[in-house]
């Protein structure tokens, strides 16, 4: 049977730290789910507004090879819905969430993988605004 692995975040100013999460995230299944948050989940949890809206950021992600679903998550507390609605069989995030998400270990494996040192959105924000 196809194996569904869905991820969650910003992927705000896509970066190859964004695009290794989703390769490494599909190569873990047939199908995946990347739950996109929205812009007032984003102002709530960072303080500021994304730099590219919830409309634009799904754009980004492209990876042909992958049956790819965009969600937008509304809440927090909606993560277990998705998991159920979407059917997944894997939920996988960046390793700094270690832990954060083993609350659903009861309904789908939980894998945490390695970050891509050294690079980040408040980085990419900070390198350009001190450039501009
Ligand atoms: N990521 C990564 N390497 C980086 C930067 C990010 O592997 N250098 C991963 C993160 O670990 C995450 C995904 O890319 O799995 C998306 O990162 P963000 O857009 O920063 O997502 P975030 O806002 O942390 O959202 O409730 C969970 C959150 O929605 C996760």
């Amino acid at each position: 049977m196809a194996r569904t692995v869905i991820t969650f975040g910003t992927f705000d100013v896509f970066h190859v730290g964004h695009l290794r999460v989703i390769e490494r995230a599909a190569a873990l299944g047939d199908r995946l789910v990347v739950g996109v948050s929205a812009d007032e989940l984003n102002l709530r949890k960072k303080g500021r507004e994304p730099v590219f809206s919830q409309a634009e950021r799904p754009r980004d992600r492209r990876r042909p090879q992958a049956r790819r679903r965009g969600l937008r998550r509304e809440s927090l507390e909606l993560k277990r819905d998705y998991i159920v609605q979407f059917g997944a069989d894997v939920l996988v995030m960046g390793d700094d969430w270690t832990g954060r998400f083993d609350e659903f270990r009861d309904i789908c494996e939980v894998v945490y993988l390695p970050r891509t040192p050294a690079i980040s959105t408040t980085a990419l924000i900070e390198k350009i605004s001190a450039t501009s």
